[in-house]
């Protein structure tokens, strides 16, 4: 099976049980969030060999997380527990249509202690793929030497790389979001990005501006999620776009990291390009379904029962 890799900050999730502004909530689930681990758990979930690197605090909410994504089958080989440093949280808003709020208690994340020493050229032996996201580069300053360096690695070692920008205006600003983006995107092959964050990041709307992107940087395959609006992917000068799947969401958090890893499970399988956006927004529509910011990533069965509106026997 194919293998993926991914670097990034995990936070304790407090998901409210009831919609509604945060302050009149008495009562939140315990879940596990942070892009990145979504993503690595999406990609496990669809039998891929998913390997994530991150720091944890040495606390109960460290513990719990460790557990949590060992539990999903994630490789964790790179993944280390350090003192003083306290696990983060992020307590969510829902509004009744699945949209909502976050509000981060994240200061001194565990992965602040990681440096770009810590990157070894045998963290990516076997790895097909590097993801990197934006969330991780946001959270520190330093974090772009981090990525930096393992996208120079898997360059060397001919490995495929993907971005998603996913834009967090609490955590920097855009300006220094931009920065960053500009300074990876030589290394990118697939941009996984929402049309909002791309027209904020290129100050335009255009789809030349779009194509100029790709075209300027190298980018294989530029791919645009837009909701409820569907997906398409600008290809060797050809747009591919497929529609999105009808569902009744509850909680859209996650849905893009869910779509990302669909997608790159399908770049990895060679699905063709029209069915490969179908399989991912048809990931991304599923996680919008459940509470919790990767509960509802599918297994793989599952994507293809839903995408292809298959009878599933329930009892
Ligand atoms: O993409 C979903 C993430 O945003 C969520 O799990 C929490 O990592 C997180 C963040 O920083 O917002």
């Amino acid at each position: 099976s194919f293998s993926v890799f991914t670097i990034g900050d995990a936070l304790i999730t407090f998901n409210p049980t009831q919609t509604g502004p945060m302050r009149y909530v008495p009562q939140f689930d315990r879940k596990v969030g942070g892009a990145e681990l979504n993503f690595a758990i999406g990609c496990a979930r669809l039998g891929l060999h998913s390997k994530w690197m991150s720091r944890l605090g040495k606390d109960e909410f460290g513990r719990y997380i460790y557990n949590f994504v060992r539990g999903e089958g994630v490789d964790t080989k790179d993944v280390d527990f350090v003192e003083g440093y306290p696990t983060s949280l992020n307590f969510k808003e829902i509004r009744e249509d699945g949209s909502g709020k976050t509000f981060y208690y994240r200061y001194q994340s565990p992965i602040l202690t990681l440096t770009p020493n810590d990157i070894t050229e045998e963290m990516l032996e076997g790895i097909n793929l590097v993801h990197i996201t934006g969330v991780f580069l946001a959270i520190d300053p330093k974090n772009l030497a981090i990525a930096k360096r393992v996208l120079e690695i898997a360059k060397q070692k001919n490995i495929t790389v993907s971005m998603d920008p996913n834009i967090r205006l609490k955590l920097w600003a855009i300006e220094d979001a931009r920065k960053a983006y500009f300074e990876l995107f030589p290394y990118v092959d697939i941009l996984l990005t929402g049309l909002d964050e791309l027209q904020l990041i290129l100050d335009a709307s255009l789809e030349e501006d779009f194509m100029e992107l790709a075209k300027r940087y190298n980018i294989d395959q530029l791919v645009i999620k837009d909701g409820a609006n569907g997906s398409r992917v600008y290809y060797r000068g050809i747009w591919f776009e497929k529609e999105a799947f009808s569902v009744k969401p509850i909680d859209t958090v996650g849905a893009g990291d869910g779509f990302d890893a669909g997608y790159i499970y399908g770049f990895l399988h060679g699905l063709e390009m029209e069915e490969r956006l179908e399989f991912a927004n048809g990931v991304g529509a599923l996680v919008t379904t459940v509470s919790g910011d990767n509960e509802g990533l599918p297994y793989l069965d599952e994507v293809w029962a839903f995408v292809r509106q298959e009878a599933v026997i329930e009892r």
